[in-house]
């Protein structure tokens, strides 16, 4: 999978590189020929637009990392727009506490689930070490119990017998009957599939999901079928709840564009591939390992990680340099909050400080919310204002209110916090640590902005 996209990246990065420093037109250019990669390997048109112009952006925000060169800052924004749009995370399966958890594999006919039932069967039961039992679901389709039961006993795990004349809706129901009695732990139901979208199919799953009650409901897709497999997938994804998709036969897959389009236009993650005919041929859907393989640049991708890493670690020497002369403005605040979400809490920073590296706590947990809140607040301010709080009258605090989408009484709240802190610390810039003491305050400095800290 991926191999030709793979290769067109490639050369775009290395005609980058030749460029040497980038401006706009050779930014353009590489856009150009990724948006044409991405076309090519069949990505949906709306993915790749938001691809490009997310990559556009970070690209022409991005701040200037010396030891970088321009061309390796791009792959490493395209790397990570790639795991942003493959998912993100590996989204685990959930198989519940409960006895017993019940999965249920959906698809069109010849997508891929009978043959995933049992390598997901294989495994769970090597990995999580559960008893499992196979359920077919396909009484319409001849033969269908015995290719699973065939499979079943490929892997030595129990399938439940069959029984003529029964509609999909009572084996379910028997299944769940045996699998209490058995104390199974986890039953998992390959249902019947269509050639193509089919209301009487969605109402037969819909029906079986009431009774069932699923913990996944995984959805499979054959990724050959490029763009149908993720219409396919939007198709299921409305009449269903889908947790997440199978995408099977991804080594016959020379394109990978199902892969890339799925998650944006269904919202539904990937969890595995199936890479092969054979019972071990199921791999875990990790976004990150997937993009480095598309990029296989996974060494400059590290490169730029650890540089960034380095001027975070400067950016917070000298702003404890700064708070040690008692300088203290609303700039350093800002910049502290930025930091904060980047190092995880004020606790990380104070360490900086000579002679406070034991005043963190655990109070790492910083709220989003609030955050973005404290942000917009400071960034609606003009720089003088920024500099200068005492200037902030009140007709000045309403306008910056309304700029931040906020209220007066939170704009207050900021000011005051920032003076709390402020004359912290210059009475420790003066005094040491015995400032602390004098102020009456918590020896704990991280309950300061306790907005902050808010879970
Ligand atoms: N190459 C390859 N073939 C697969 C993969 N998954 C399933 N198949 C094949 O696809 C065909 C249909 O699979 P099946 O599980 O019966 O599909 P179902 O109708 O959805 O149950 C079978 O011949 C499988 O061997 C895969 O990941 N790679
Ligand atoms: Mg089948």
């Amino acid at each position: 999978m991926f191999e030709n996209l793979s290769n067109r990246l490639q050369a775009v990065f290395s005609n980058l590189k030749k460029t040497g420093s980038i401006d706009e037109a050779a930014l353009n250019v590489a856009m150009r020929d990724i948006r044409r990669a991405l076309l090519e390997a069949d990505v949906s048109l709306e993915v790749v637009k938001s691809f490009i112009s997310e990559v556009k952006e970070k690209a022409i925000g991005q701040e200037i990392i010396q030891s970088i060169s321009p061309s390796q800052m791009i792959v490493k924004i395209v790397n990570d727009e790639l795991v942003n749009i493959l998912g993100k995370d590996q989204s685990p399966i959930n198989i519940e506490a409960k006895k017993p958890s019940s999965f249920m594999l959906v698809g069109l006919q010849g997508s891929g689930k009978t043959t995933s039932i049992a390598k997901l069967a294989n495994y769970i039961s090597n990995k999580f070490n559960k008893t499992i039992l196979l359920v077919s679901l396909d009484v319409n389709r001849p033969a269908a119990f015995e290719q699973l039961q065939t499979l079943a006993n490929s892997i030595d795990i129990e399938i439940l017998p069959k029984k003529e004349n029964q509609t999909a809706i009572d084996i379910a129901k028997r299944a769940i009957t045996y699998a209490k009695n058995e104390n199974i732990d986890l039953v998992l139901f390959d249902t019947a599939g269509r050639t193509s979208i089919d209301p009487s199919l969605m109402t037969e799953l819909s029906d079986l999901e009431k009774i069932i009650n699923p913990s996944e409901t995984l959805l499979t897709l054959d990724s050959m079928t490029g763009q149908d497999a993720v219409n396919v997938a939007k198709n299921f994804s409305e009449k269903i709840s889908l947790t997440g998709s199978i995408l099977t036969r991804v080594d016959a897959d020379m394109r990978g564009g199902a892969a890339l389009s799925l998650k944006i236009v269904t919202g539904c993650p990937i969890k595995f591939i199936g890479n092969g005919e054979k019972i071990n041929d199921l791999e875990i859907f990790h976004p990150d390992r997937i993009a480095n393989r598309i990029l296989d640049m996974g060494d400059v991708v590290s490169l730029v990680e650890k540089a960034a890493e380095n001027i975070d670690q400067q950016e917070a020497e000298k702003m404890a340099e700064r708070l040690q002369q008692g300088q203290f403005d609303l700039n350093d605040l800002l910049s502290q909050i930025n930091q904060m979400k980047k190092m995880g809490g004020i606790s990380s920073m104070l360490k900086l400080i000579p002679g406070m590296k034991n005043m963190g706590n655990n109070n790492s947990n910083v709220s989003d919310d609030a955050i973005k809140k404290q942000e917009a607040i400071i960034l609606s301010m003009t720089a003088l204002e920024r500099r200068k709080p005492k200037m902030i009258n009140s007709s000045r605090k309403q306008r910056i209110a309304k700029g931040s989408g906020t209220v007066v009484s939170e704009v207050n709240r900021i000011l005051k916090q920032h003076r709390k802190m402020a004359d912290m610390m210059k009475k420790i810039s003066k005094k040491g640590m015995s400032g602390i003491q004098d102020l009456g305050l918590p020896q704990d400095l991280s309950q300061i902005p306790p907005e902050l800290f808010k879970k």
